[in-house]
């Protein structure tokens, strides 16, 4: 099938894309552009042209699976330049998405139509990019820069009322949207030469830029370390300084720079590895998921009001359980709190906040469950209790209904067992806030039925969750990856690195907190609760927690918090305790680089990532990165840990811990056979194929 069809509506030519899925502008899609504006251009039975497309999206933009390859002709822009010199009118007709390369066609084109569901945006920041075929010199052109570029960098889309409101599209049609681009063009062609874009200055005045440089230096304050924010800046400034071929000059050269950028290659890698975890191995694309109309969530603690929210905001009607009135009231209150929050802050309407609490049913005992389609339980993290709650749900919950628990790191299996029907049984791990982050570890036992796994996947999805597939096992993939960097992180303490230098080391990667700040403010407690129940210990962990330094909540933690502070201050106190645990174990302290404080705490989590993967429990490397990039605000220009490996090198990683294996005398640091082999055979992560969750 042609990928650009070329029809004639009486005498106006419409050249539809069907590029599937989603219309992306592969070398194909380019060519035949070209050729149908070209051929149309010349054909003296057409006045005007149409640029369509088939199916859900009109162009969702470049083909960002071709920017690792070297640019094949035609070029977008010169694309694009032909479509704006063409002596026809030529207007696009959008009925779905119009993103980056998609909206730049339309920018082109010399008018614009759109349907009410289009959306409108150029998405570029998101992949580490600017726009690269003159999006950043036709929008402001079109609108203004000081509505041009907050779209830029955002990067996010708006609705083509918005668009209108905006001028940058010139109708919304209620109706059939071709055959209302096809009369504007018609009407054009009756009007002579038709409006270049890159001829328009009417929306550059002297205020606009002034709006613009005001938003251009908050922008500066606030893009830390990603070098595409400054290149935005940089080239939409041009609109004012230079002339258009000028500036699509300077976009193309920062293009080109941003595009062949590592963090880029890591933004577009992680784009591609989100798509990827959606498709679980060995379950077919035709196992249809259960149908979920109402949920019941088991626990109104911080975790299952924020799953019952999540519930809400997607207008699922959710009953919050708890065993007793006081404590159900107390998480309907402290949902109800958050929500006010969001009001507060102008970023929920009192409409949606009640039209969502509407839809949580506070009820005291589980038969409130019977009639639910899906369970989730988010009580204490007791095998004791989650066995009595699931024996209980299995004669309450109704035939078919999903039974699911939200533990963190107990065993799947032995709570199915309590029930009659393991095959209904499955974790479902959020991450806190739950009504704010994005990851949900699905758990997947033996045993469980694939339309179980399925729905859980298409469930996470309607929440606005990433779900990835897991195998069972302890911690499943975040929180056991997690154990090893905090295992590294107090073996470093001892070593002789101090809470501040981890922590600046850490952030400095690219996280927000390290882990030392991080432990501080989730209570230190927890961790240690965790190490008593297991029989583990960690010597200066352990130190300050029977000092009852807990973190911020009690004042003191690694760090001191006086009255109020939020940001931790170095405390001597807890400074010598290490040193004096450092004497204990016979160690002489020296320094470390931030460069070795981030092998020491990343390479144990490469490796035990590895061993994930020798056991099946990820089934690519992939679906290990989009966890800790969505549950554990992994740097996103990093791409994720498996990712990161790749371009350190297998080889220094394995060196790293054999290194490290033979300092602390601890076995586990000893590269995982998987590590060892790819290392070996000179190659990366990325070459894995998948496997079996
Ligand atoms: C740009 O345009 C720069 C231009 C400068 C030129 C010089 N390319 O997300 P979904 C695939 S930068 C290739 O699951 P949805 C996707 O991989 C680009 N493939 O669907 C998946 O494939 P699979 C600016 C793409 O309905 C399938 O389509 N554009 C592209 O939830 C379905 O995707 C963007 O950043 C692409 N551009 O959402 C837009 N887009 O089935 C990126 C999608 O084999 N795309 N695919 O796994 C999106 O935001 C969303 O995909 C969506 C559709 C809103 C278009």
């Amino acid at each position: 099938m042609e990928l650009v069809q070329l029809a004639l509506r009486g005498r106006v030519a419409v050249a539809t894309i069907a590029n599937p899925p989603v219309n992306a502008l592969s070398a194909g899609v380019r060519a035949g552009l070209a050729e149908a504006v070209a051929k149309a251009g010349s054909d003296p039975a057409v006045d005007a042209i149409v640029i369509a497309a088939a199916g859900k999206a009109f162009i969702a933009g470049a083909d960002i699976s071709e920017f690792g390859k070297p640019p094949a002709a035609p070029i977008l822009p010169d694309v694009l330049e032909a479509i704006e010199s063409c002596a026809k009118p030529v207007v696009a007709a959008i009925q779905g998405v119009a993103l980056g390369g998609g909206l730049e066609v339309a920018l082109a084109c010399h008018a614009r139509v759109a349907s009410p569901a289009a959306r409108l945006g150029l998405p570029e920041i998101k992949l580490g990019i600017i726009p690269g075929a003159g999006g950043t010199q036709r929008l402001p052109r079109l609108i203004g820069a000081a509505k041009a570029f907050p779209m830029m960098l955002s990067g996010e889309p708006i609705s083509a009322d918005k668009a209108a409101g905006y001028g940058l599209v010139d109708m919304v049609a209620l109706g059939d949207v071709v055959e209302a681009a096809a009369a504007l063009a018609q009407d054009l062609a009756s009007k002579g030469a038709p409006p270049r874009t890159a001829d328009r200055a009417e929306a550059l005045t002297a205020a606009d830029r002034e709006a613009f440089e005001a938003l251009a230096a908050d922008a500066t304050k606030k893009s830390g370390d990603m070098p595409n924010a400054m290149a935005l800046i940089e080239a939409v400034r041009g609109v004012f300084t230079l002339p258009f071929a000028e500036g699509m000059a300077a976009e193309r050269a920062l293009f080109r720079t941003l595009v062949a950028d590592e963090r880029s290659k890591a933004l577009r890698y992680a784009f591609f590895a989100e798509r990827e975890a959606a498709k679980v191995p060995g379950i077919e694309a035709s196992v249809k998921p259960r149908p979920i109309a109402k949920a019941a969530v088991i626990g109104a603690g911080t975790m299952g009001g924020g799953i019952a929210m999540c519930f809400a905001n997607a207008g699922i009607p959710v009953t919050l359980i708890e065993t007793e009135q006081a404590q159900i009231d107390n998480g309907i209150n402290r949902v109800a709190a958050i929500y006010e929050m969001s009001v507060t802050r102008g970023s929920l309407t009192p409409e949606k906040r009640d039209e969502r609490m509407a839809l949580i049913t506070p009820a005291v005992g589980l038969t409130a469950a019977a009639d639910a389609d899906i369970v989730i339980e988010a009580a204490f993290e007791e095998m004791g209790v989650k066995k009595q709650i699931f024996g209980a749900l299995d004669g309450i919950a109704k035939p078919g209904a999903i039974l699911a628990s939200n533990t963190s790191y107990l065993d799947i299996p032995t709570i199915a067992a309590a029930t009659k029907r393991p095959q209904d049984v499955i974790g479902m791990h959020f991450f806190s806030p739950a009504n704010v982050m994005k990851l949900l570890e699905v758990v997947r036992p033996a045993g469980v039925a694939d339309d179980v796994v399925a729905t859980a996947v298409a469930l996470g999805r309607m929440l606005g969750k990433v779900p990835v597939v897991v195998g069972n096992c302890f911690g499943f993939v975040g929180n056991r990856m997690l154990a090893q960097r905090t295992r590294a992180a107090e073996r470093l303490l001892i070593a002789g690195a101090l809470p501040h230098e981890v922590d600046a080391a850490v952030t400095a990667f690219g996280f927000k907190m390290g882990p030392f700040a991080m432990s501080d403010l989730a209570g230190n407690d927890i961790g240690w609760r965790t190490r008593k129940s297991l029989g583990k210990k960690a010597a200066v962990a352990d130190a300050l927690c029977e000092a009852g330094r807990f973190g911020q909540k009690t004042g003191k933690g690694y760090y001191l918090y006086p009255a109020g502070a939020r940001a931790g201050q170095r405390d001597p106190e807890v400074e010598a305790l290490i040193a004096s645990i450092s004497a204990q174990k016979g160690v002489t302290r020296r320094s470390f680089t931030a460069d070795e404080i981030v092998a020491r705490l990343m390479d144990p989590m490469v490796n035990e990532g590895a061993r994930i993967l020798e056991e099946g429990i990820a089934a690519r490397p992939g679906d290990i990165d989009i966890i800790w990039l969505n549950g554990y605000n992994w740097p996103a220009w990093r791409g994720g840990p498996m990712h990161w490996a790749d371009t350190v090198g297998l080889d220094v990683i394995v060196k790293r811990l054999e290194a490290q294996a033979a300092e602390s005398g601890d076995a586990t640091l000893e590269p995982s056979p998987l590590l060892r082999r790819l290392a070996t055979e000179g190659k990366g992560f990325s070459e894995l194929k998948a496997q079996a969750a």
